[in-house]
């Protein structure tokens, strides 16, 4: 495989959380084409309610987000198969000329955005492959724009990664332009587990799938057979912490970053954090960041919220 300035970065960024106590992997390799396709199947399980909240808040409130923002640029950060983005589309129909989406899975974003084109005939589709935190200010388009961050996906960053975005982006955004973040909010942990852990299995698969990536990109050895699936709440913190736990004793080399790994049995691989949110403390870190939270929206049994924020005027 070819190694490009952004393949370095993720290779760089994998050296660095497998070397981590505990050890990580970078959450991007979840998302190659079959790792997509997973999580479209996570957003049809019947306790992954995030995206069915998430659409209940954009068909009441997109025709008052149309008139506030009149956008003609739609930028969408982690855009996917962008379930809840039609709503949109449809509300800004008057004003909106491009949609940009941006996202690191290249399958997924070219056979999204082939679909949104041929509903949209009248809106330019320019899909970006690249990474959000990185490449948000290389993205097309006249003002106003309206930058769309769906599905919880800034709860899969770090507190202080999400600060240093939130901060990066309020920098980028003009005085009419507006960002969307769809939010998942703190609720009762049995009901947050089920999210997490379904008993058809796809959640379990969609993380083993990021061995499978790594072992095929990185000429690793990762066995899945060797670890379980791990979920765990972490109460502090207020985040699903999703990973593996190594079944036995074991070795793992990584060839292509030239490590070797050495797992104790009974150790942790975290792949992702799924941050839980409330509104005050998410409020404030928006602020800080620059930004003015304008509304909050939450669907009928509070469970996720969808904020607008501007630029502090
Ligand atoms: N917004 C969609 C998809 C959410 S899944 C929805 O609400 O259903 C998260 C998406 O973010 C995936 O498509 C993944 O490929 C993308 N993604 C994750 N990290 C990214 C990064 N750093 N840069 C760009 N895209 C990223
Ligand atoms: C994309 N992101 C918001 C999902 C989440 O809920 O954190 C990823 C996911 N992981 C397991 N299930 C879904």
């Amino acid at each position: 495989m070819l190694e490009t300035a952004a393949t370095h970065g993720l290779h760089e960024a994998t050296r660095r959380s497998l070397q981590a106590m505990p050890k990580e992997l970078p959450p991007v390799w979840l998302y190659d084409a079959r790792g997509s396709r997973f999580y479209d199947e996570i957003t049809r399980l019947p306790d992954y309610y995030l995206p069915r909240r998430e659409a209940e808040i954009m068909q009441a409130r997109t025709s008052l987000i149309a008139e506030r923002t009149k956008a003609r640029t739609l930028v969408e950060l982690g855009s996917g198969s962008a379930p809840n983005t039609r709503f949109l589309l449809d509300a800004l129909s008057r004003t909106l000329e491009r949609y940009v989406p941006i996202d690191v899975s290249e399958q997924a974003l070219h056979d999204s955005a082939e679909r949104i084109a041929a509903a949209y005939p009248a809106i330019s589709v320019e899909p970006v492959v690249g990474d959000f935190e990185r490449d948000f200010g290389t993205t097309p388009g006249d003002g106003p724009r309206l930058v769309a961050f769906l599905g919880s996906t800034i709860g899969n960053l770090y507190p202080a990664q999400r600060a240093a975005f939130l901060s990066a982006l309020a920098l980028e955004l003009g005085d009419d332009d507006a960002l969307l973040l769809g939010v998942d909010l703190v609720k009762d942990v049995g009901r947050l587990e089920a999210a997490y852990d379904d008993p058809s299995g796809v959640t379990e698969a969609f993380v083993r799938n990021a061995l499978r990536a790594v072992n095929r990109e990185l000429e690793a050895t990762f066995g899945q057979e060797r670890f379980d699936y791990d979920l765990l709440w972490d109460p502090a913190d207020e985040w699903m912490d999703v990973g593996l736990r190594a079944r036995e004793s074991h070795l793992v080399s990584v060839r292509r970053l030239g490590l070797e790994l050495d797992f104790a049995e009974g150790e942790r691989l975290r792949v992702e954090i799924s941050a839980k949110f409330r509104r005050e403390a998410l409020e404030l870190e928006l602020e800080r960041a620059g930004l003015s939270p304008k509304s909050w929206w939450t669907d009928a049994a509070g469970d996720f919220a969808v904020v607008l924020a501007h630029p502090p005027s």
